[in-house]
């Protein structure tokens, strides 16, 4: 009888530290499997490519102004005395210039995180802020619009209220330039006479978020009528070609810049994900393929100019980034292959590339911070 209970009781001890140590198997099999984060099983572990640290690190060390909490406009550090347009004389970079200096910094702290980095997101901001109190007093558009577009990006990095309270208060104010003169659109400048992509397009991407962030509707219509004014008047749904502007004659600038590509593109895949629907993605890899087939030579970007089209190649790969990581790994080698030319092609004075990604510069060559901000930007799309 003692004995039979002994058995039992054994027995039983004996089942449940079986079934005690399956349960733990389990649970040590399966945590990491339905843990807290959901999405860690399918997200690749992003390696950071020592490049991308290094050219970021020289980009801030090379380009900005943690007094003036402002991006040296070139690599001297001075005013040139002849370019005047940005604060200091032109010590500084252009009103439009830093916004895409900012998306730079915004592309660094989306790659390698870190409190300097995000604190800088601030301090550019405010550098802005200082310099350009009452900054609707600038006629262009699309100046305020690129500053428009950075906020809604800041927006999503930090969380911070301001970003949105100032996206919404620069569209709201651009907003005001649109009209139904050549069948929508809102105007490059205040001075009324013409309408491009690089005031609308911005804005579009701008409405839409918007319209997210808000849960405003109204911001999603308003960017739907500016997306299909682009599409209708400067879009050639044939070949994917992008003309640049409509005058107020109705005459067409055919200008082919890659920046335009960028935000058209960016545009469409804003609405995508902002309606669902997938319509908006047909005009996404087809004008991308038409402007890289225009503007590559012997697979590296060809240069735009030294001054504003510095910057332009830059917003063409943030949005070719996007389709890199999807549908399209081919842009994956070109991003690759451009971001290795900027690197390979640095000289040895200061380790800055120029404007021109093919060739070494000179000493002499005056470099842009937004020149160098491309390098920047494209290595941390970089993917090995
Ligand atoms: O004609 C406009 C524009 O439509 C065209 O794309 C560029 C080409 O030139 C002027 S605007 C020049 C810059 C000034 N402000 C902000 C930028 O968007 C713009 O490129 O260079």
């Amino acid at each position: 009888m003692i004995k039979l209970i002994y058995i039992n009781l054994l027995g039983g001890i004996v089942r449940k530290t079986i079934l005690v140590f399956i349960s733990l198997i389990l649970l040590i099999c399966l945590l990491p499997l339905s843990g807290c984060k959901p999405d860690m099983v399918e997200e690749e572990t992003t390696v950071i490519d020592p490049k991308a640290i290094e050219v970021a690190e020289i980009f801030i060390n090379s380009f900005w102004d943690s007094q003036y909490k402002y991006f040296f406009h070139n690599n001297t550090k001075k005013t040139d005395g002849i370019h005047l347009s940005g604060p200091g004389f032109g010590k500084y970079t252009d009103f439009w210039l830093e916004a895409q200096n900012w998306q730079t910094v915004m592309d660094i702290y989306e790659l390698q995180g870190g409190e300097t980095y995000r604190e800088l997101i601030d301090k550019v901001f405010q550098g802005f802020s200082s310099f350009y109190p009452n900054y609707q007093s600038n006629d262009y558009n699309d100046d305020i619009g690129w500053w428009a577009l950075g906020c809604t990006r800041a927006y999503s990095l930090t969380n911070d209220i301001f970003y949105l309270e100032k996206a919404k208060e620069m569209f709201d104010h651009i907003y005001e330039s649109f009209s139904e003169e050549l069948g929508g659109g809102i105007f490059w400048t205040k001075g009324k006479t013409e309408k491009n992509v690089c005031t609308n397009a911005p804005a579009v991407i701008t409405a839409a978020r918007l319209a997210g962030f808000l849960s405003e509707e109204e911001y999603l219509e308003k960017a739907i009528s500016i997306f299909e004014w682009i599409k209708d008047n400067l879009y050639d749904a044939e070949t994917g070609k992008l003309n640049d502007t409509v005058r107020l004659d109705s005459t067409i600038y055919e200008g082919q810049f890659s920046y335009n590509y960028g935000t058209f593109v960016g545009a469409a895949y804003e609405l995508y994900l902002q309606t669902g629907d997938s319509a908006y993605l047909q005009y996404t890899e087809k004008p991308l393929d038409y402007i890289l087939s225009q503007k590559i030579e012997d697979g590296i970007m060809i240069p735009e100019g030294q001054g504003d089209g510095a910057a332009f190649r830059t917003i063409l790969f943030r949005t070719l980034n996007i389709f890199a990581k999807s549908s399209r790994p081919d842009y994956q080698v070109i991003i690759n292959d451009n971001a290795l030319a900027t690197y390979n092609n640095r000289r040895i004075s200061d380790s800055l590339c120029g404007y021109n990604w093919a060739e070494i510069p000179s000493d002499e060559l005056i470099i842009m911070s937004v020149a160098y901000a491309a390098s920047t930007s494209l290595f941390q799309f970089y993917k090995v």
